[in-house]
């Protein structure tokens, strides 16, 4: 039986060595690392491009405007979309079996064990995608802005590149180096899509996958000519924090029964995991909620230190 991150790993044949040492530099010092991975290579892996492509254009035209949004369905309003400019799609590994490899990919396995250096699991796994002319997202980052240096790493993104990602097609901006900053961009004046003296636009052909710590400024932009310019995200998390999909909840009998015990930890859908509190969850942006939650993961923290100061972690 799987007990830990590390178990799990090696059941997936996650080995230190699926990073490069300057893609861990890369990712330690930029805060980001791009590969390219030709869509033969995804193939052979068992993950086919062509066919996820196809999926995903046939949830895109069932599901619509509304896509992306499923946790909050009922409340969405025709002309007041949460994010008008894209379409998302989300919870993707209920939605068809060919997303079930995606979310084991060694390189974005690896990236999150070595970026959270903690116990993991996925969070969740969606789709983005910029609509002709829009798109564009001022700078961000996806957790709370750090406030101490030794504030931990929570999350991991790594995006699957669905199309050519390139500046005229609406590709994700980031500022290398900026996952040091403590605070938001917004504290440094960047409330706002206005470009950055040291911004890169992340160019790379179908296939690639750039991974980051969820603490780097990122933004996508717009898709100007109009060409497709899809990802899935895929995003892991510190295992003690909440996962954005209810896994144990959301996943359909039948793709749960073909998932292995090291995929099953991963998603945190065993007997012995506990439920996702749905009160807790609703609430979790509640700053009684938010104080008490943060407090006792840093408790379990400093619990894990102790724990991991001898094991040689990816
Ligand atoms: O799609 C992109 O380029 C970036 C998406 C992103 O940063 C987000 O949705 O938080």
């Amino acid at each position: 039986m799987i007990s830990s991150t590390q178990e799990a790993l090696a059941a997936l044949s996650v080995t230190n060595d699926v990073l490069t040492e300057e893609q861990k530099t890369r990712l330690k010092e930029d805060g980001y690392c791009l590969i390219s991975i030709t869509p033969q290579e995804w193939k052979d892996r068992g993950i086919d491009l062509d066919q996820i492509s196809l999926v995903v254009n046939e949830l895109i035209a069932k599901e619509g405007w509304r896509g992306g949004w499923d946790h909050i369905k009922e409340k969405m309003i025709e002309g007041q979309h949460p994010e008008s400019g894209t379409q998302r799609l989300n919870n993707l590994l209920s939605k068809h079996p060919c997303f079930r490899k995606v979310f084991t990919i060694p390189e974005a396995l690896a990236c999150a064990k070595f970026l959270i250096q903690d116990e993991i699991c996925l969070s969740q796994l969606i789709l983005r995608m910029p609509l002709p002319g829009m798109g564009a997202q001022p700078w961000h980052v996806d957790w709370t802005p750090r406030k101490h240096q030794n504030d931990p790493i929570r999350s991991a993104l790594t995006s699957l590149f669905l199309d050519d990602f390139t500046k005229e097609n609406g590709t994700t901006r980031v500022v290398p180096g900026t996952h040091k900053l403590l605070g938001s961009p917004n504290d440094y004046g960047y409330n706002n899509e206005k470009s950055h003296p040291k911004e890169k636009y992340m160019e790379a052909p179908r296939g690639s996958l750039l991974m980051y710590d969820i603490n780097l400024w990122h933004a996508g932009t717009v898709c100007k000519n109009g060409k497709p310019r899809r990802h899935l995200n895929i995003n892991y998390r510190d295992r003690k924090i909440w996962q954005q999909i209810n896994f144990k909840k959301d996943l359909p009998a039948e793709i749960i029964e073909k998932l292995s015990d090291a995929e099953r930890y991963l998603l945190k859908i065993r007997d012995e995991d506990p439920n996702r509190n749905e009160w807790l969850f609703r609430n979790r942006n509640n700053w009684l909620v938010k104080r008490v939650t943060q407090a006792y993961w840093k408790f379990l923290d400093s619990k894990n230190k102790k724990k991991y100061s001898n094991l040689n972690v990816l």
